[in-house]
């Protein structure tokens, strides 16, 4: 069976905004511009390495040849760029200026001259074999096409329970602060029109970077739609990710982005409200200075 298409079926379209009505979504997503989204796109595929030689040869041959590859390299001690440029000596090679995941990403979408960008772990976890079915997300109308882990078709054998606990914990609190639905939040494998870039503004350097992705896409009101995805495990090597510490890296962005969008509150001096006269603002600065 095709796997396209077999994922093409089971696609579960979630709107990052589904509280607003349906007329502010018709004009959501009439901010997208039409006229770049082209029949058949060019996709570009950013795929951040890490001391990744012995992965790459089991991920690159597996790419379309008419994708653009982007390698962006964190300073790996061993063979990557070499091997990258021997398994696909068209691939451009960036390397990033500070460290994490998240700069690199960055660097390599600034660098992606495609359509659409795809953003793809070296480590053989996540399948090239479906980047089909977020492209034609992407052609069905999406914005942002973000891979779930936990919706039918998808699945992984990458997630431990201390993992999957964190991510379903997280998620959680992003859908009940931002008022998403998301089924999955911390996961590698997403991919967007280049011209949303802008929009997801993104500014981190670690493993938050999809967090802040899938945020920025709701508050941007972006069109997201989730595609089932299957990871497997690392081939070799070892994680970069730090569950606890890079947890808690994430808890604290959400936190970060939620006080972001809050209106600042009016400047109001005690010198202010004792000439107002108001008894209980007096008692509330009286509280606070206790
Ligand atoms: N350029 C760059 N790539 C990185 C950096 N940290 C991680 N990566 C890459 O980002 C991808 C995801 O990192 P992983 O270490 O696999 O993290 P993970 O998927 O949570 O952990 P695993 O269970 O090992 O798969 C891999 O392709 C890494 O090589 C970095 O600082 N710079
Ligand atoms: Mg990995």
């Amino acid at each position: 069976m095709d796997t396209a298409q077999e994922y093409a079926t089971s696609y579960e379209p979630i709107i990052a905004g589904a509280h607003r009505s349906h007329g502010e979504h018709a004009a959501l997503t009439s901010l997208r511009d039409a006229s770049v989204r082209v029949a058949q796109p060019r996709v570009s595929v950013v795929v951040p390495t890490l001391n990744e030689a012995e992965n790459l040869p089991h991920v690159l041959p597996r790419l379309d040849p008419s994708h653009e590859v982007i390698i962006v390299d964190g300073g790996s001690s061993d063979d990557t760029v070499a091997t990258a440029l021997r398994l696909r000596p068209d691939a451009r090679i960036v390397h990033q200026q500070r460290r994490g995941k998240g700069e690199a990403l960055i660097c390599g979408w600034n660098a992606a001259s495609g359509d659409i960008v795809v953003t793809l772990d070296a480590d053989g976890s996540a399948k090239p074999e479906e980047i089909p079915a977020f492209v034609e997300a992407l052609c069905d109308g999406a914005d942002y096409a973000k891979g779930s882990r936990y919706m039918y078709g998808g699945g992984s054998t990458d997630l431990t329970w201390l993992r999957s606990s964190g991510n379903r914990f997280l998620g959680t609190t992003v859908n009940l602060l931002f008022r998403t639905r998301y089924s999955d939040l911390c996961y590698g494998y997403n991919a967007f029109w280049r011209e949303c870039a802008d929009k997801l503004a993104c500014d981190v350097d670690g493993f938050e970077i999809e967090t802040l992705m899938n945020i920025r896409a709701a508050q941007a009101g972006l069109k997201v739609v989730e595609v089932p995805s299957y990871e497997e495990d690392r081939m070799y090597g070892s994680s970069n990710l730090r569950p606890i510490r890079d947890g808690v890296r994430i808890l604290r962005l959400i936190f970060r982005e939620r006080l972001r969008r809050l209106p600042k509150a009016a400047p109001t001096s005690q010198h202010e409200l004792r000439e107002a006269g108001d008894p209980a603002a007096t008692g509330t600065l009286a509280a606070g200075h206790a």
